[in-house]
């Protein structure tokens, strides 16, 4: 008998979930009683399945979202729309960077599921960083994804009709506002969601009480919630991304939305940047940290250039409008756009080390004096790359300062 999964939302189980994937043919019906399933989640808000049949390797992922946030529990109710909007974002970003996405094999609103591509091969980014990986490829596909994605969906390239109607498809304020408190508004004020060692205290008052940091965080949140500028990602820190030695797939995007084209850089950065200072406590042997720090400055910079060549040649190839010729117009969207990503870097460094959700990066350093050390060298760091973002010009100042922390 089968169950009719697809009439009403329920959670589904390691149990019935094959019930989802059967029309896909991609397994053969014989090998059904073979499969083997496994609930893989670790995020903060969602179900992920691995479906297996161990004798041929094939494999599905099938993520559904729940109706509330796992990491908190049923008493933070979540809409179930992040499942569609993760499924058009991934769609939508396939369409210029199909090799830096899974594929979607199938999504089902009423089931909050997207079916996709298995990436058992692939590492998370942010474990494979801490451990002391590196990956030649990451800067280049981090910055095209990001140039390519912001490009084809901005006012650059779509006609006003269209981009509109695209604003209006990703508009997505249940998770925005996830956002909007957790990395632009809490981190800043004494609220009940934040989170760190009674021994930081001295630290984050001094964020608190600094009005010229106040105001430079209320700009950037201003920005995240008025400038709809092209589809981010929305979340892009080093656990949306899997990699290889040769292939780097971002996933999750279930956080996109319209918004400003520096956000998801700045998350990355600021992603890079804490797995920089943490590897002064994680790196054991001085050269090992020193050549992993360099790697990831490098990253850092290759990212910026890779999106500022990128989303370059494709203006100069694809722009459209009256302006698209005009000197300067160009420069001035790259120049704001690479001082945005600096501030909501800050934004982020500073959330991720006091707000709720925390990176292992700073939490798994074990000795608990150097942990407190490298987290009030993150505040200050944040709180700098926020107040002073105006002042960058070149991508080396940002690398010598996170080098300086
Ligand atoms: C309740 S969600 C907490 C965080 O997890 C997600 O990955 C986002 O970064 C969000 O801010
Ligand atoms: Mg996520």
């Amino acid at each position: 008998m089968s169950i009719q999964l697809e009439r009403t939302y329920e959670p589904l189980t390691e149990l019935n979930v094959i019930e989802v994937i059967r029309e896909l043919n991609y397994f053969l019906l014989e090998q059904e009683n073979e499969l083997v399933v496994n609930e893989i989640g670790d995020g903060n808000l969602n179900l992920v399945f691995h479906i297996e049949h161990p004798a041929t390797k094939r494999a599905l992922i099938v993520k559904q979202a729940l109706p509330y946030a796992k990491v908190v529990g049923e008493s933070w109710p979540l809409t179930l729309d992040r499942a569609r909007i993760e499924s058009e974002a991934l769609l939508t970003e396939a369409e210029s960077v199909p090799h830096l996405v899974p594929k979607v094999f199938k999504t089902d609103r009423t089931l909050a599921v997207t079916v996709m591509e298995d990436l058992s091969d692939h590492t998370i980014l942010r474990k494979a960083l801490i451990e002391g990986s590196t990956y030649p490829k990451l800067a280049e596909d981090i910055g095209t994804f990001s140039a390519s994605t912001a490009f084809y969906s901005s006012d650059f390239h779509l006609h006003p009709f269209e981009k509109k109607e695209q604003v209006a498809k990703f508009t997505n304020p249940e998770l925005c506002k996830i956002t909007e408190d957790l990395v632009f508004t809490d981190p800043f004020f004494d609220h009940d969601t934040n989170d760190f060692p009674e021994e930081l205290i001295d630290s984050v008052e001094k964020l608190w009480n600094d009005e010229e940091l106040l105001r430079n965080a209320a700009q950037l949140k201003y920005s995240f919630l008025t400038r709809a500028e092209v589809l981010l990602h929305g979340d892009l820190h080093t656990g949306s991304i899997f990699i290889t030695e040769n292939s780097t797939k971002v996933i999750d995007p279930e956080f996109a939305f319209y918004g400003p084209a520096g956000f998801d850089l700045g998350h990355f950065f600021a992603n890079l940047a804490l797995n920089h200072l943490s590897q002064n406590a994680h790196a054991k042997e001085p050269f090992n940290r020193e050549s992993l720090q360099n790697y990831l400055l490098e990253t850092i910079s290759n990212t910026w250039d890779t999106f500022e060549n990128t989303f370059s040649d494709l203006w100069h190839e694809k722009a459209a409008g009256p302006f698209s010729k005009t000197n300067g117009v160009l420069k001035d969207f790259l120049q704001q756009t690479f001082q945005d990503s600096i501030g909501f870097a800050g934004c982020e460094i500073i959330r991720r080390t006091i707000g709720l959700a925390h990176v292992a990066d700073l939490d798994s350093i074990e000795n608990k004096e150097v942990q407190l050390y490298y987290k009030k060298k993150a505040l200050e760091l944040g709180s700098k790359l926020i107040k002073k973002r105006s002042s960058f010009t070149t991508i080396t100042q940002l690398t010598d300062t996170i080098r300086g922390a």
